[in-house]
């Protein structure tokens, strides 16, 4: 008789217990802290699945027809990620793409870490049921407890764990806390535990597929037209054939689907913005690190998206990620069309 039924399932509280114990020096802080991101995870993806149904998708400040107040997705996902981290005792402050400032911990719960994070990315296409994801970066600060938060202001290479997890036909997390490791979890929805089911995922140096949103074009640099062009109209010399474009408008789905498949995700700098869309340290710099730790690059065209220091928290930075063949070629093009 074959047995269905795996037994010896890693979890991913289990994941963290084996890679604590494997760090005699750890205290368990950063386990605590991700059972904290679990359950902000858990908490948002119930949400996304029930969106319809309860139409949570009204607007922030609606009311619904019981008479209470309404609460668009975005609001709701980012209170619950603000709670779960404050009540974890691990972070001293954080940053939200829903906050202006810095949510700073209350004293008594004070860690020494901070996590910054977009809790509801893509939300736009929350109302058509495409994918929409959580992204989330999480730092050491060297005063601990009472850091400030210049502290977060450093380079990006400086950050200790970045993930993503993606609410779609699955809800996947992806996670990497360095050591050339990434590891892709799913929820088993009646466990209510995410499995690890992608382990040590490795980015392909050439992919075929391209991903950037193309009606931006007319106010791209020449060096980003050159590139893309060379994409679709490849010189016989290069031996390649033209690219596949893909673009969901979802960063985490695009970039989920790039660090599987390879290829190029971008969100470039264009004349009307010239550092691009993209948030440094709760989008690029979690996703960058993602991608370098599974064997890829994530450079803004000229420099490497993990040197980039952000001066303030909401700062935006252009990003092209994915294999290292794929970049070289980025890297080309901006060198000859500069
Ligand atoms: P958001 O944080 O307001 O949701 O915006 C970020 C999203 C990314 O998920 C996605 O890559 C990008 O915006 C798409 O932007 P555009 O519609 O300009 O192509
Ligand atoms: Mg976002």
């Amino acid at each position: 008789m074959t047995d269905h039924h795996k037994t010896n399932i890693m979890t991913l509280t289990r994941y963290m217990l084996e890679q604590q114990r494997k760090h005699p020096e750890a205290t368990g802080d950063l386990t605590i802290a991700m059972n904290g991101v679990q359950v902000g995870c858990k908490f948002v993806e119930s949400c996304v699945r029930k969106a319809r149904l309860v139409n949570l998708v009204g607007l922030a400040g609606n009311t619904n027809v019981q008479g209470e107040d309404q609460k668009k997705l975005d609001v709701l996902s980012n209170e619950m990620f603000v709670n779960a981290m404050m009540s974890s005792g691990k972070f001293a402050f954080m940053v939200s793409e829903e906050v202006d400032d810095i949510v700073v911990v209350p004293e008594e719960l004070r860690g020494k870490y901070c996590i910054t994070f977009d809790p509801l990315d893509g939300s736009s296409n929350i109302d058509a049921g495409v994918n929409v994801g959580t992204i989330f970066g999480i730092w050491r600060l060297p005063s601990g407890p009472q850091a400030t938060v210049d502290e977060i202001l450093v380079p990006g290479s400086e950050i200790v764990a970045g993930g993503y997890c993606m609410y779609g036909s699955s809800c996947n997390m992806v996670l990497t806390f360095g050591n050339n490791s990434v590891e892709g979890f799913t929820l088993d929805p009646a466990l209510g535990e995410f499995i690890l089911t992608h382990p040590n995922i490795r980015i392909p140096p050439r992919g075929k597929i391209y991903s950037v949103n193309e009606g931006n074009s007319l106010y791209w640099d020449d060096a980003t037209k050159a590139y893309f062009d060379s994409l679709k109209f490849p010189s016989p010399e290069s031996g390649l054939k033209p690219y596949s474009a893909r673009y969901i408008g979802s960063m985490v789905a695009d970039v989920h689907r790039t660090l599987l498949y390879g290829g190029v995700f971008a969100y470039p700098s264009d004349r009307k913005s010239r550092s691009g869309k993209l948030r440094i340290l709760y989008e690029s710099f979690p996703m960058a690190f993602i991608i370098e730790q599974a064997g890829g690059r994530a450079i803004t065209g000229i420099e490497r998206v993990l040197d980039l220091v952000p001066k303030h928290i909401h700062d935006r930075c252009p990003i092209f990620l994915g294999g290292t063949d794929d970049m070289a070629d980025v890297e080309a093009a901006f060198a000859n069309n500069s």
